[in-house]
C-alpha cells in the first residue's frame, strides 16, 4: 500500500471504481477514460510501481495477472474475436499510474501498433 496511490485507494475502497473481478492477489476495474468498448485494468493488491520494479518473486504474480486477464476476456466475449494486453512502463511509454496495471483492450478491431492511446 502506498499512502499516495489511486489504485490503492480503489483496492483498499476509497476511491470509487467499477470493479468487475477481485482475489486475494488482484483486482480488476473498468478504465475511467476507455480506449475500446472494452478497457480493464487489471491490478496486483501489492503496489509495484513499474514492471521494472518487479522482483523474481513476483514472477507468479505476474503470471497470475495474466490468467486474470485471460478469465476477464472470456467473462466479457472478446475471447474468440481477440484482445490485446499492454503494460506501460515509465513516462515514454505514456504511464501516468505508477502502480503496475495491464491494460485489457477489445470490443473493437484495434489498429496494427504496439502504441497505446486513442488509436490503439
Ligand atoms: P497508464 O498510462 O498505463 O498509467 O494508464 C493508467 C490508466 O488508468 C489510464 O488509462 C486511466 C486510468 N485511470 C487513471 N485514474 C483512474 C481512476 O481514478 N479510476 C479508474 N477507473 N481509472 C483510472
Amino acid at each position: 500500500m502506498s499512502a499516495d496511490c489511486i489504485f490503492c485507494k480503489i483496492i483498499n475502497r476509497e476511491l470509487d471504481a467499477e470493479i468487475v473481478y477481485e482475489d486475494d492477489k488482484a483486482v480488476a476495474f473498468k478504465d475511467i477514460n476507455p480506449a475500446a468498448p472494452i478497457h480493464i485494468l487489471i491490478v496486483p493488491r501489492k503496489h509495484i510501481p513499474t514492471v521494472l520494479d518487479m522482483e523474481k518473486s513476483d514472477e507468479d504474480l505476474m503470471g497470475h495477472l495474466h490468467t486474470v486477464a485471460n478469465e476477464i476476456a472470456r467473462s466479457f466475449k472478446i475471447d474468440k474475436k481477440g484482445y490485446r494486453i499492454v503494460i506501460n512502463c515509465g513516462a515514454d511509454a505514456g504511464q501516468i499510474v505508477f502502480h503496475l496495471h495491464l491494460h485489457l483492450l477489445g470490443g473493437r478491431p484495434l489498429l496494427q501498433t504496439i502504441a497505446k492511446g486513442r488509436g490503439v
